[in-house]
Protein backbone atom coordinates (compact mmCIF):
# COMPACT_ATOMS: atom_id res chain seq x y z
CA UNK A 1 0.00 0.00 0.00
CA UNK A 2 2.60 2.38 1.27
CA UNK A 3 6.13 2.81 -0.48
CA UNK A 4 8.65 1.52 1.82
CA UNK A 5 10.28 4.28 2.05
CA UNK A 6 7.37 6.32 3.24
CA UNK A 7 8.36 9.12 5.65
CA UNK A 8 4.58 8.81 7.55
CA UNK A 9 2.72 6.08 9.15
CA UNK A 10 -1.12 6.38 8.13
CA UNK A 11 -2.79 9.35 5.59
CA UNK A 12 -6.19 10.63 6.53
CA UNK A 13 -8.80 12.26 5.20
CA UNK A 14 -11.14 15.02 6.04
CA UNK A 15 -14.35 16.16 4.79
CA UNK A 16 -16.27 19.31 5.83
CA UNK A 17 -20.07 20.62 4.65
CA UNK A 18 -21.41 22.56 7.21
CA UNK A 19 -20.69 26.04 8.55
CA UNK A 20 -16.93 27.38 7.98
CA UNK A 21 -15.66 24.43 6.44
CA UNK A 22 -11.62 24.89 5.66
CA UNK A 23 -11.85 26.36 9.46
CA UNK A 24 -13.16 23.07 10.59
CA UNK A 25 -11.03 20.66 8.88
CA UNK A 26 -7.78 23.29 10.09
CA UNK A 27 -9.33 22.46 13.50
CA UNK A 28 -9.27 18.93 12.73
CA UNK A 29 -5.85 18.96 12.33
CA UNK A 30 -4.74 20.81 15.42
CA UNK A 31 -7.16 18.48 17.66
CA UNK A 32 -5.63 15.78 16.56
CA UNK A 33 -1.74 16.48 16.63
CA UNK A 34 -2.25 18.57 20.00
CA UNK A 35 -1.28 15.89 22.24
CA UNK A 36 2.09 15.54 20.13
CA UNK A 37 1.26 11.32 19.71
CA UNK A 38 0.02 12.09 16.44
CA UNK A 39 2.75 14.45 13.87
CA UNK A 40 1.62 15.95 10.95
CA UNK A 41 4.05 15.09 8.57
CA UNK A 42 2.42 16.76 5.21
CA UNK A 43 -0.86 18.41 4.45
CA UNK A 44 -2.29 18.53 1.16
CA UNK A 45 -4.29 21.38 -0.31
CA UNK A 46 -7.91 22.20 0.73
CA UNK A 47 -10.21 21.36 -2.38
CA UNK A 48 -13.96 22.28 -2.89
CA UNK A 49 -15.59 19.06 -3.82
CA UNK A 50 -18.82 18.36 -5.17
CA UNK A 51 -20.71 16.01 -2.72
CA UNK A 52 -20.68 12.25 -3.52
CA UNK A 53 -23.40 9.38 -2.69
CA UNK A 54 -25.91 11.85 -1.43
CA UNK A 55 -26.10 14.41 -4.16
CA UNK A 56 -28.77 16.81 -2.82
CA UNK A 57 -26.40 18.01 -0.11
CA UNK A 58 -23.76 21.13 0.20
CA UNK A 59 -20.22 20.84 -1.63
CA UNK A 60 -17.38 19.57 0.90
CA UNK A 61 -14.19 20.82 1.45
CA UNK A 62 -11.93 17.70 1.63
CA UNK A 63 -8.14 17.45 2.82
CA UNK A 64 -5.67 14.76 3.78
CA UNK A 65 -2.88 14.57 5.83
CA UNK A 66 0.26 12.08 6.61
CA UNK A 67 1.20 11.89 10.12
CA UNK A 68 3.53 10.09 11.99
CA UNK A 69 2.68 8.21 14.80
CA UNK A 70 3.18 4.87 17.43
CA UNK A 71 -0.62 4.79 18.26
CA UNK A 72 -1.87 1.53 17.42
CA UNK A 73 -4.22 1.74 14.35
CA UNK A 74 -7.92 1.24 16.49
CA UNK A 75 -6.29 4.13 18.84
CA UNK A 76 -5.32 6.25 15.87
CA UNK A 77 -9.18 5.44 14.87
CA UNK A 78 -10.67 6.77 18.08
CA UNK A 79 -8.85 9.60 18.22
CA UNK A 80 -9.98 10.63 14.67
CA UNK A 81 -13.88 9.69 16.26
CA UNK A 82 -12.80 11.92 19.53
CA UNK A 83 -11.98 14.89 16.86
CA UNK A 84 -15.39 14.25 15.39
CA UNK A 85 -17.07 14.36 18.74
CA UNK A 86 -15.31 17.45 20.10
CA UNK A 87 -16.46 19.13 16.99
CA UNK A 88 -19.88 18.03 18.41
CA UNK A 89 -20.49 16.20 14.78
CA UNK A 90 -23.98 14.91 14.73
CA UNK A 91 -24.40 11.60 12.61
CA UNK A 92 -28.08 12.08 10.94
CA UNK A 93 -27.89 9.61 7.88
CA UNK A 94 -24.71 7.89 5.92
CA UNK A 95 -23.05 9.89 3.66
CA UNK A 96 -25.32 12.85 4.82
CA UNK A 97 -24.23 16.71 5.81
CA UNK A 98 -21.16 16.81 8.59
CA UNK A 99 -19.20 19.50 10.63
CA UNK A 100 -16.61 17.35 10.29
CA UNK A 101 -15.24 13.52 9.01
CA UNK A 102 -12.23 12.28 10.00
CA UNK A 103 -11.29 8.81 8.00
CA UNK A 104 -8.10 6.22 8.71
CA UNK A 105 -7.48 5.48 4.82
CA UNK A 106 -4.73 3.54 5.35
CA UNK A 107 -2.05 2.80 8.33
CA UNK A 108 1.28 1.31 7.36
CA UNK A 109 1.25 -1.71 4.63
CA UNK A 110 -1.64 -2.97 7.49
CA UNK A 111 -4.49 -3.94 6.26
CA UNK A 112 -7.31 -5.06 8.48
CA UNK A 113 -11.46 -5.65 8.21
CA UNK A 114 -12.75 -5.53 12.10
CA UNK A 115 -16.27 -4.22 12.61
CA UNK A 116 -14.70 -0.90 13.75
CA UNK A 117 -11.78 -0.22 11.54
CA UNK A 118 -11.43 -1.73 7.93
CA UNK A 119 -8.19 -0.04 6.15
CA UNK A 120 -7.19 0.53 3.74
CA UNK A 121 -10.73 2.39 3.72
CA UNK A 122 -12.74 0.26 1.27
CA UNK A 123 -13.73 3.52 -1.32
CA UNK A 124 -10.41 5.29 -2.04
CA UNK A 125 -10.52 4.27 -5.46
CA UNK A 126 -14.00 5.65 -5.78
CA UNK A 127 -13.42 9.19 -4.77
CA UNK A 128 -11.65 11.89 -6.30
CA UNK A 129 -12.34 14.09 -3.10
CA UNK A 130 -9.87 11.34 -1.79
CA UNK A 131 -7.53 10.62 -4.54
CA UNK A 132 -6.66 14.14 -5.16
CA UNK A 133 -5.56 15.55 -1.90
CA UNK A 134 -3.24 11.99 -1.60
CA UNK A 135 -1.81 12.91 -4.92
CA UNK A 136 -0.53 15.95 -3.25
CA UNK A 137 1.24 14.18 -0.47
CA UNK A 138 1.57 10.84 -1.12
CA UNK A 139 1.83 10.21 -5.12
CA UNK A 140 3.40 7.49 -5.06
CA UNK A 141 0.60 5.47 -3.16
CA UNK A 142 -0.39 2.05 -4.53
CA UNK A 143 -4.02 1.35 -3.76
CA UNK A 144 -5.55 -1.89 -4.66
CA UNK A 145 -2.45 -3.16 -7.06
CA UNK A 146 -2.25 0.52 -9.07
CA UNK A 147 -1.40 3.94 -8.95
CA UNK A 148 -3.55 7.26 -7.77
CA UNK A 149 -3.58 8.21 -11.30
CA UNK A 150 -4.75 4.83 -12.77
CA UNK A 151 -7.71 5.03 -10.22
CA UNK A 152 -8.28 8.84 -11.24
CA UNK A 153 -8.45 8.31 -15.19
CA UNK A 154 -11.62 5.97 -14.32
CA UNK A 155 -13.18 8.81 -12.45
CA UNK A 156 -14.71 11.88 -13.29
CA UNK A 157 -12.88 14.90 -11.46
CA UNK A 158 -14.59 17.42 -12.40
CA UNK A 159 -15.65 20.36 -10.00
CA UNK A 160 -12.89 18.81 -7.47
CA UNK A 161 -10.57 22.25 -7.34
CA UNK A 162 -7.92 23.09 -4.65
CA UNK A 163 -9.15 26.04 -2.90
CA UNK A 164 -6.17 27.19 -0.23
CA UNK A 165 -2.28 26.79 -0.12
CA UNK A 166 -0.71 23.73 1.57
CA UNK A 167 -1.11 24.86 5.85
N1 LIG B 1 -14.94 2.85 10.22
C1 LIG B 1 -14.52 1.70 9.66
N2 LIG B 1 -13.38 1.88 9.01
C2 LIG B 1 -13.06 3.20 9.15
C3 LIG B 1 -11.97 3.97 8.69
N3 LIG B 1 -10.97 3.45 7.94
N4 LIG B 1 -11.95 5.29 9.03
C4 LIG B 1 -16.16 2.95 11.03
C5 LIG B 1 -12.95 5.84 9.77
N5 LIG B 1 -14.03 5.13 10.24
C6 LIG B 1 -14.06 3.82 9.93
O1 LIG B 1 -18.45 6.11 10.17
C7 LIG B 1 -19.10 4.97 10.68
C8 LIG B 1 -18.09 4.05 11.28
O2 LIG B 1 -17.17 3.62 10.32
C9 LIG B 1 -17.21 4.65 12.36
O3 LIG B 1 -17.79 4.66 13.61
C10 LIG B 1 -15.99 3.73 12.33
O4 LIG B 1 -16.00 2.79 13.40
P1 LIG B 1 -19.21 7.44 10.00
O5 LIG B 1 -18.17 8.44 9.64
O6 LIG B 1 -20.08 7.70 11.13
O7 LIG B 1 -20.20 7.12 8.81
P2 LIG B 1 -20.34 7.87 7.52
O8 LIG B 1 -19.15 8.78 7.35
O9 LIG B 1 -21.68 8.45 7.43
O10 LIG B 1 -20.27 6.71 6.48
P3 LIG B 1 -19.01 6.35 5.70
O11 LIG B 1 -19.30 5.18 4.83
O12 LIG B 1 -17.82 6.29 6.58
O13 LIG B 1 -18.96 7.61 4.81
P4 LIG B 1 -17.68 8.25 4.33
O14 LIG B 1 -16.94 7.21 3.59
O15 LIG B 1 -16.99 8.95 5.40
O16 LIG B 1 -18.31 9.25 3.29
N6 LIG B 1 -18.71 13.85 -0.68
C11 LIG B 1 -17.65 14.68 -0.75
N7 LIG B 1 -17.46 15.47 -1.81
N8 LIG B 1 -16.73 14.73 0.28
C12 LIG B 1 -16.83 13.93 1.40
O17 LIG B 1 -15.98 14.02 2.30
N9 LIG B 1 -18.09 12.18 2.53
C13 LIG B 1 -19.08 11.31 2.59
C14 LIG B 1 -19.09 10.35 3.70
C15 LIG B 1 -20.10 11.28 1.53
N10 LIG B 1 -19.90 12.20 0.45
C16 LIG B 1 -18.87 13.03 0.41
C17 LIG B 1 -17.94 13.03 1.48
MG1 LIG C 1 -16.40 8.48 8.07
Amino acid sequence: MTEPSADFDALIGLGSNMGDKAANIRQAIELLTDAGDIRLVRASRFYRTPPWGVLDQDWFVNACIAVATELAPHDLLARCLGVENEMRRVRHERWGPRVIDVDVLTYRDISLDTLELTVPHPRIAERAFVLLPLKDIAPDLVVSGHSLDHWLGKLDTAGVEPIAPVV
